[in-house]
């Protein structure tokens, strides 16, 4: 194994291995001797297929598959609640009675006298006992016992959905793991085997939505809602669908004119609507469990509402119309701001974009409508803080949209393990239905007791051979999963999980990837990121170091860097207000200097070089430290990778290497581009006298 200079690490973290200790090995082979499934529905002959693969795999002994209706007096038991057979509907109904649609029981039935335990695998939903076999993967995955099981599961979240950036001609827009595996010029993919082992490892998360192509729809996407691509469309719904996974198009608004032949797109016309209607009928005889449409509009020069005069909720309520009779939703995105600013201008605030567009419509929103909601109010920065939007809407459904793809955040060169950013996300208290109004019980809907919510996020992955270019990216895949299944999950935990199903149970292994996955945030912040201040990176691609990249452009974006200071001045009374957002505490704490968060003080405020820091630190001397410390960790990284040599399959081992390798390197152009930029503009040496240029 170890010599195996081509294997990446295609199977993830569904990779199984021989269960390490031969007593183990023997109790899951006869706990799982056999499997049986009662039904045969398409989900639930994927979680035997599942459960079977891994427990050959696990034990060396390959289980016996009984054919429904047979009867197993041991094994696994796989199945719906409501469709059991009595004995076992009336065994495990204390615990069902607590599962909802997705949810899923796993519980060790003692057999009677002489009789062997069986596990039974009761879902709410042919989903959910899916889910409940990969739960019980993942146990036996970790060498844990499955002897007296007792677990009983609920997703915190309805919708736990991955968005692909894809285009039909094979790139992806953001994309750093090669091209599309679903696409390639203008057509779809015909061998859809890649797209089903995205599926599985996508399930095997709890993901349960994926939108399959690029928010910014293009001219060939935007036939995907016509007959033209029906059949393909049938194909990959198959796919996703035979592991509980619905599929999302992302439209354009303008469609009825680019493929309907209508001169308007206006909302509110009569022609539009019945246009829409038909097309979502069409979409729905083929595909009835087709999941509904993702519409970025007016944003970035995308159509939307705004040309005919209309608000965003005309544009949103006339697709929930459309879709409502089938039971398709609308996801609308709020990434709605001026992208064509003139830099001169002051008092325009990107960051309030979002709220201002949005909080006027709360509850103007139909019932299938959800907005979804970057984390942040400018986008997907190593630092922002999270978007006043969730604590200012209370009638409206919202989901949370994160970004798994590292556009901002080393583009998979570099480790960033995003699972402690997403954790600060989640846990930040908006206060806006009092205490404990995370943005997690908001996004799920909990909070203000609405019918619909989640989180989406932006997919890492393309057709590399480790999927994620960076073979620790994967890592973030599949905490988000983990997370969009239960927030609560500490991070270490989700860290611990992955290292043992994706790289074996070697603790000298564990300990070191940990470390690197743990530090990897903090260490890539300090090379680039200052303070809050994002946006120091060459436009366009937005890889590498470029402090006045994004200075003088139209994309609302600014530091505001000059000889005396730099930050943006976002506060109430000198400021462009944005503070004022947030409800209490957080407003004042971060309209006060002294009281604002060190990590996110120029994000609010614009202060001298010299400003003394919570840290004690000068501003400047805060630059100075954290970018000379961020290059020397960076190099800390690789030479830490560098002592698992010999202890993972070469490929995966040297793959990252490289990838370390090459952070290293580009850490240190960071710190030289920014120390002498800032040292430059300030005039202001570094206290230990170190290498500026
Ligand atoms: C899909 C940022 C990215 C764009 C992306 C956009 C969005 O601006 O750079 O590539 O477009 O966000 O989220 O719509």
């Amino acid at each position: 194994m170890l010599t195996n200079e081509k294997r990446t690490g295609y199977e993830a973290w569904l990779r199984y291995e021989a269960a390490q200790y031969g007593i183990v090995r023997e109790a899951y082979a006869s706990q799982c001797s056999a499997i049986s499934a009662l039904g045969s529905s398409k989900v639930l002959v994927t979680a035997v297929q599942e459960l079977a693969e891994a427990v050959g795999a696990i034990t060396g002994q390959q289980p016996k598959i009984a054919a429904p209706p047979e009867r197993l007096s041991s094994g696994v038991l796989i199945g719906v609640k409501g469709m059991l057979d009595p004995e076992l509907e009336r065994l495990t109904a204390d615990d069902t009675a607590q599962i909802g649609d997705e949810g899923y029981l796993l519980r060790t039935l003692p057999g009677a006298a002489g009789e062997a335990d069986r596990i039974a695998v009761v879902g709410g939903s042919e989903a959910g006992a899916l889910y409940g076999v990969f739960h019980l993967i993942r146990l036996m995955q970790q060498g844990e016992p499955i002897n007296a099981l007792r677990v009983v599961e609920q997703p915190a979240n309805g919708l736990r959905m991955i968005n692909q950036w894809d285009n039909m001609d094979g790139s992806i827009e953001r994309g750093y793991a090669g091209k599309s595996i679903f696409y390639r010029e203008g057509k779809f993919t015909e061998d859809f085997e890649r797209v089903r082992d995205y599926a599985r490892l996508l399930a095997s998360v709890g993901i349960n939505a994926i939108a399959i192509n690029n928010v910014n729809v293009h001219r060939v996407e935007t036939k995907l809602i016509t007959e033209a691509f029906e059949s393909e469309l049938k194909k990959a719904a198959d796919v996703f669908g035979a592991y509980g996974i619905r599929i999302f198009l992302s439209v354009n608004f303008a469609s009825p004119i680019a493929v309907g032949g209508l001169t308007t797109a206006d909302p509110l016309d009569s022609s539009v609507r019945s246009w829409w209607a038909d097309r979502a009928a069409v979409l729905y005889r083929a595909i009835p469990e087709f999941g509904g449409f993702l519409v970025k509009a007016d944003s970035e020069f995308r159509p939307g509402p705004f040309t005919y005069g209309r608000d965003h909720a005309d544009g949103a309520n006339m697709l929930a119309e459309a879709l409502a009779p089938h039971g398709g939703i609308v996801i609308w995105r709020c990434f709605v701001y001026n992208c064509l600013q003139d830099w001169r201008d002051r008092r325009t605030d990107r960051a309030k974009a979002a709220y201002d567009h949005f909080t006027p419509l709360d509850g103007n929103f139909a019932d299938n409508v959800i907005l979804q909601i970057k984390n942040g109010p400018m986008d997907f920065q190593v630092r922002e803080p999270v978007s006043p939007l969730f604590g200012g809407l209370s009638r409206t459904n919202q989901m949370l949209e994160l970004q798994i793809t590292q556009e901002y955040t080393g583009q998979q060169k570099h480790v960033c393990y995003l699972v402690p950013l997403w954790k600060e996300v989640l846990d930040f208290d908006t206060h806006a239905a009092g205490e404990g109004s995370t943005i997690a019980k908001i996004a799920s809907g909990a909070v203000h007791n609405r019918p619909l919510g989640g989180i989406a996020a932006v997919s890492n992955i393309g057709d590399d051979d480790c999927w994620t270019g960076h073979p620790l990216a994967q890592a973030n895949l599949y905490g988000y999963g983990r997370l969009t299944w239960n927030p609560a999950l500490p991070a270490e935990q989700i860290t611990k999980e992955w290292i043992r199903r994706t790289l074996g149970g070697d603790p000298s292994v564990g300990e070191v990837v940990e470390d690197i996955l743990h530090r990897s945030w903090g260490i890539y912040e300090s090379y680039t990121s200052p303070l809050g201040v994002g946006w120091m990176v060459n436009p366009g691609h937005h890889y590498g170091p470029n402090v006045d990249g994004y200075e003088y452009s139209k994309w609302g974006t600014y530091h505001f860097a000059d000889c005396h200071g730099i930050g943006v001045d976002r506060t109430i009374g000198t400021g462009t207000g944005y503070a004022a957002q947030y409800h209490s505490p957080w407003r004042e704490t971060y309209n006060s200097a002294e009281l604002c968060p060190d990590e996110l003080l120029l994000f609010f405020h614009h202060v001298p070089y010299t400003h003394a820091l919570k840290s004690g630190k000068t501003v400047i001397q805060h630059i100075y430290d954290t970018h000379f410390a961020g290059a020397e960790e960076a190099l800390e990284l690789l030479e830490s990778w560098q002592t698992l040599e010999g202890k993972l399959e070469n490929g995966y081992f040297r793959l990252a290497a490289a990838r370390l390798r090459e952070q290293s390197e580009h850490a240190k152009e960071w710190r030289d581009v920014i120390n002498t930029y800032f040292y430059r503009k300030s005039g202001i040496a570094d206290a230990y006298g170190r290498l500026i240029y």
